[in-house]
């Protein structure tokens, strides 16, 4: 109960502190952008935050084996956030991050250029009989984390240059797209979602910035009151609860001390 109340009573001060300055970080302001696919709305989201592309196949209940394709994106309105480490050279390698561990444990990827607006990739011989699971549109493919960077509306969009299904030692091509710039693959091979953040860490309340009134929403939180606050959002060091540790957690990102957990970063309910 002491060092509940020691907690309380250093939550306390520290916000009484800081609240004597200007706390209001703006991560996201009012504007919208919305994402659109082959004239699907796949999202809508403040321009600050962050959203997931990401890529399913339906290749007809064929298993891919090959693949080779690009993410399109204008970078007057989105900004790539992450779809891969870059290596030592210079290239980027998409696996770390894009594909999923089935592809990653399994196939041979290979080399991966960005363009301007483009991110362009290909791998084969993914492993033997291959990736049944990706002819399958729920499963996602790969995926690009993209920022929203300017209002407005904006189109995202995968398709694949080469899609292809080994049997036996036939190679059937199921996309075929010799100039990629003129030809693009039919609907329903690519199918493209996009997910934006459900909220970032920290923010308990919601309003898309980091202040002194989400560590107290914590506090009625860890109190047991019933709220509608983002419960995710709150649990600020990442431990399952939410309790004042995460108040604490969060007032001391805001003053630059040393913190627990991954405040300020996004959150995407898929990911969790
Ligand atoms: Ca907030
Ligand atoms: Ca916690």
């Amino acid at each position: 109960m002491k060092k509940i109340l020691s907690l309380v009573l250093v939550v306390t001060v520290i916000a009484s502190m800081l609240a004597v300055f200007s706390l209001h970080t703006s991560a996201a302001d009012n504007k919208t952008l919305t994402i659109t696919c082959r004239g699907e709305t796949l999202a809508e989201l403040p321009v600050g935050s962050e959203f997931i592309f990401r890529v399913g196949i339906n290749s007809g209940g064929y298993t891919v084996n090959a693949a080779d394709g690009e993410v399109r994106y204008d970078s007057n309105y989105v900004q790539v956030v992450e779809y891969g480490t870059t290596r030592s050279s210079g290239e980027i390698n998409m696996d770390a991050y894009s594909f999923p561990a089935s592809i990653r444990n399994s196939s041979l990827a290979s080399s991966y250029t960005t363009a301007k607006n483009q991110i362009l990739y290909n791998f084969v011989k993914l492993n033997k009989g291959g990736v049944g699971t990706f002819s399958d549109v729920n499963a996602h493919y790969f995926k690009v984390r993209f920022k929203a960077i300017a209002p407005g509306t904006t189109e995202v969009k995968h398709y694949f240059h080469d899609l292809v299904h080994i049997e036996g030692k036939d190679n059937l091509r199921l996309i075929h797209n010799s100039k990629p710039n003129d030809k693009l693959d039919p609907i329903p091979y690519s199918v493209e979602t996009a997910e934006a953040a459900a909220g970032y860490v920290g923010d308990a309340d919601g309003d898309w910035q980091l202040t002194v009134m989400d560590a107290t929403f914590i506090q009625y939180l860890s109190a047991g009151r019933d709220s509608t606050y983002n419960l995710i959002s709150a649990d600020v060091n990442g431990d399952g609860e939410v309790n004042l540790r995460d108040a604490l957690n969060l007032l001391r990102y805001r003053a630059k001390m040393n913190y627990d957990g991954n405040v300020g970063e996004w959150i995407f309910l898929s990911e969790q």
